[in-house]
């Protein structure tokens, strides 16, 4: 495969194909490096510029990242965003990383607004307000913040969590089964807070996520989470039965 100087598609995108079809092709490992920016300028007639913005693409967007002095290597590939009811800790288990949660604030406060309305709880009524780092294998993923009536689980303030899944802890204390939920995921740019806690530039991409849990049709838990970007994409099947 050649880079077609008539294409109205620009050489750049062109490049970034052909180099996502020899790493699929040749089956690079991951921390592989592919060939450096003066091979490639070589092998495909194009200029240097032209392969250093093919390159910074794919590195923003995080399929390859750059060792200064090394090379470039081949990224691992991003986590599917578990679009269940499942805990953060079953979702890492399920996927063989060891989850973990770093406690960043605990505090019982008047819900108000958006957290009372989402809860469907009076402005006023004490909520569970608990801030969590999440990491897999020690590396940060998320930080989850979630809202939790006190009606629904008196005493969680004195309960520990650390090294413990929430949902099991509800499940376990206060025989909460979450049986319903509704999740919204959208984009944003991470502030510098959560971008120091997760490790990333600040102003980096994040999925912002909104989920609700359910018991029996009450909503017992709001989170409103910050996941990174770099590592988590979505993934859903299509049913052809639900056109129209
Ligand atoms: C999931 C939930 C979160 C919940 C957490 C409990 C999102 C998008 N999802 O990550 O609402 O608090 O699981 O996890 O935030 P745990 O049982 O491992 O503590």
């Amino acid at each position: 495969m050649r880079i077609d100087p008539a294409s109205p598609v620009p050489k750049y995108a062109q490049l970034r194909d052909l180099l996502l079809d020899w790493i699929e092709e040749t089956q690079l490992s991951v921390d592989g490096a592919i060939p450096s920016e003066r091979e490639l300028g070589v092998r495909y007639g194009l200029s240097r510029m032209t392969v250093r913005q093919t390159i910074d693409h794919l590195v923003s967007e995080g399929k390859l990242y750059r060792v200064p002095g090394k090379g470039t290597f081949l990224a691992r590939p991003k986590i599917e965003m578990s679009l269940r009811m499942a805990s953060f800790t079953e979702d890492m288990r399920s996927r063989g990383f060891a989850p973990g949660a770093q406690d960043l604030a605990r505090r019982v406060e008047a819900a108000r607004g958006h957290v009372a309305r989402m809860l469907d709880i009076d402005t006023g009524a004490p909520v569970h307000h608990i801030e969590r780092l999440r990491t897999a294998d020690g590396e940060p993923m998320a930080i989850e913040r979630s809202n939790i009536p006190l009606s629904v689980a008196p005493g969680l303030a004195e309960r520990s969590l650390s090294g413990r899944s929430l949902y099991q802890l509800l499940e376990d204390e206060y025989g909460l089964i979450l049986d319903s939920g509704e999740q919204t995921i959208e984009a944003g740019l991470c502030d510098p807070t959560d971008a120091r806690l997760l490790g990333l530039p600040p102003g980096s991409a994040v999925l912002l996520l909104q989920r609700r849990s359910f018991v029996n049709g009450k909503c017992v838990e709001l989170a409103i989470s910050t996941y990174r970007a770099d590592r988590y994409q979505l993934h859903s099947t299509l049913d052809p039965r639900q056109r129209g």
